[in-house]
């Protein structure tokens, strides 16, 4: 007994693809919902697509004996993804050989031996606000900066330096040319391939300058390994300053660049301290993803990721590993700013660990102990969840709610902006409470309610690494400062494939202290 599934009227073939703004796609969706229901098809160029955002149904589609994630609406990432960790199908071998080999630099080892790394970094952007001395700073461009410089350090032994240089790193504008095109292109109508031409070769030259930077990453890190000696590598890369060119300020984990070394898993030691490298001998390299991706031989088959794949690898984790960590302190500093009492707690917090003093050092154990801001971020992942949406295809035909069918090769959407505004959150889904995450609200609430890192095997494999990363840095910031709301912010969302606040400024003033 099949049922209807709402929708509306569509034009042939086009579908509701000329009611759908793609740049705005996910609040159209949320619109959709609110006036559809838990459940609604959208009918795009010939597809066809659930959307949904009941909780019941998607706890139906979380279940990984029935479904599978689709990577169907993830056609225009895959043109620079390939079958990197995000794009791939779960069946194509690449999926499983990277994930085994991937792993261990997500382990919580991994993460502690990352924390000085990030340490570094978060403090790079508290020197930056402090230099703006009482003025204006733009949040989501400077998180992006700060979580760029992260992943790039953490993961592969790359300074992207952003907050040393005049200029934005170009592979930031790159990057979100290329991500907001991925994003249009889903609404191109067939047959008009004249009307895209120029975008798409921009799209196409965009691409290739991010595969240079990634060829370039790699190979700095094979010709260091192939050095002899200690003191060549550090000759060779002290010669270079971080501003030569765009892409040319890699620290190697060699050392030579005091305080650059990355996370090695090679001992304790502060990021920012040593005078000189710590992290071993060249031809030892430390644990961190771009080793592993280039060494390491999947446990089931024997085997190292080939060169094509791990230049998809790379690219994947340059973005995905920041993109959606800069929406994240983006949207978690707004709630901040429009919730007084909500900073205030924040900073009792951090208060109690730190204390006066303006500058700490938080341990890697510190981190854990911010249970409140950890409660912030997550709340601001339920309201504006930075990746919004994620598909899944049944393994059979099949129904979900015992009455909407779903076919082998059709794709339901999750979106989970909605999801988390679903009545199961209580009558006011749209208030901002961090209360909703003490451990006793999280236990009692159904798991399937909150899915801001998606599901299963397919989840989120960054997720502790964004989580600890945004934490220390929201630490350290209202720590250090009062957020003051210069402009009275109107939130506007911009979307470019993830979420962000748009033109978002606030007024960082350091913090009267009784010393
Ligand atoms: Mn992340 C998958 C959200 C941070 C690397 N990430 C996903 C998915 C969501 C997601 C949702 C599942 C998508 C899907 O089912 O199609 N990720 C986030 C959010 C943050 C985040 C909201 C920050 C906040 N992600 C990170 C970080 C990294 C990372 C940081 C890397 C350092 N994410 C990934 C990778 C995948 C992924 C890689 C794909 C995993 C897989 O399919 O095996």
């Amino acid at each position: 007994n099949a049922v209807a599934i709402p929708e509306r009227g569509a034009i042939p073939l086009v579908g509701h693809a000329l009611r759908v703004p793609t740049d705005a796609f996910t609040q159209f969706a949320m619109a959709e919902a609110r006036a559809l229901g838990p459940i609604y098809r959208l009918r795009f160029l010939g597809r066809e697509t659930l959307m949904v955002s009941g909780a019941d149904l998607v706890a139906e589609l979380c279940d990984e004996t029935r479904f599978r994630k689709s990577v169907d609406d993830l056609m225009t990432v895959r043109e620079f993804g390939g079958d990197g960790l995000f794009t791939a199908l779960g069946h194509e071998p690449n999926w499983r050989k990277a994930h085994n080999i991937l792993m261990p630099a997500f382990s919580f080892n991994a993460l502690r031996a990352y924390h000085p790394t990030m340490v570094f970094a978060a403090k790079r952007l508290l020197a930056k606000w402090d230099s703006h001395a009482g003025g204006p700073v733009d949040v989501a461009g400077d998180m992006t900066q700060l979580t760029l410089d992260t992943i790039g350090l953490c993961g592969f032994g790359y300074d992207f330096d952003c907050f040393g240089r005049s200029e934005q790193h170009p592979f930031i504008a790159t990057m979100l040319r290329v991500l907001a095109h991925a994003q249009k292109k889903t609404g191109y109508l067939p047959g008009l391939d004249f009307l895209y031409a120029n975008a798409e070769n921009r799209q196409r030259a965009d691409i290739t300058a991010m595969n240079e930077l990634v060829d370039d990453i790699v190979r700095r890190r094979r010709t260091e390994l192939a050095l002899p000696q200690p003191s060549a590598a550090a000759e060779k890369s002290a010669q270079k300053s971080a501003q030569e060119s765009a892409y040319e300020s890699v620290f190697g984990w060699s050392g030579s660049e005091p305080g650059h070394e990355p996370a090695s898993g090679s001992g304790p030691g502060s990021a920012y301290e040593s005078t000189e490298g710590s992290a071993g001998p060249v031809g030892s390299e430390p644990e961190d993803l771009l080793s592993l991706m280039l060494h390491a031989k999947d446990k089931d088959t024997g085997e190292p990721l080939d060169d094509t794949n791990i230049r998809y690898q790379v690219i994947t984790f340059l973005i995905a590993g920041h993109e959606t960590t800069s929406g994240a302190l983006s949207f978690a500093l707004y709630y901040l700013l429009k919730h007084p009492e909500v900073l205030a707690a924040a900073q009792a917090e951090t208060d109690t660990l730190w204390g006066d003093n303006p500058d700490p050092d938080p341990s890697y154990e510190d981190i854990g102990r911010l249970r409140y801001l950890r409660q912030v971020l997550n709340e601001a992942l339920r309201l504006w969840p930075t990746a919004p949406a994620f598909s899944l295809e049944p393994l059979e035909d099949t129904h979900i709610g015992g009455r909407y069918p779903l076919l082998r090769g059709q794709t339901a959407v999750v979106l989970t902006p909605m999801l988390h505004r679903d009545p199961g959150w209580g009558d006011n889904p749209e208030l901002f409470n961090p209360g909703r995450f003490t451990p006793e609200q999280m236990e009692s609430r159904p798991a399937h309610l909150y899915k801001p890192f998606g599901n299963g095997e397919r989840s989120c494999i960054g997720r502790q690494f964004a989580l600890h990363e945004a934490t220390l840095l929201l630490g350290l910031i209202v720590h250090r400062y009062r957020l003051l709301d210069h402009s009275d912010y109107q939130l506007k969302i911009k979307e470019t494939l993830t979420l962000k606040p748009d033109r978002f400024s606030l007024t960082p003033v350091r913090r009267a202290r009784t010393e």
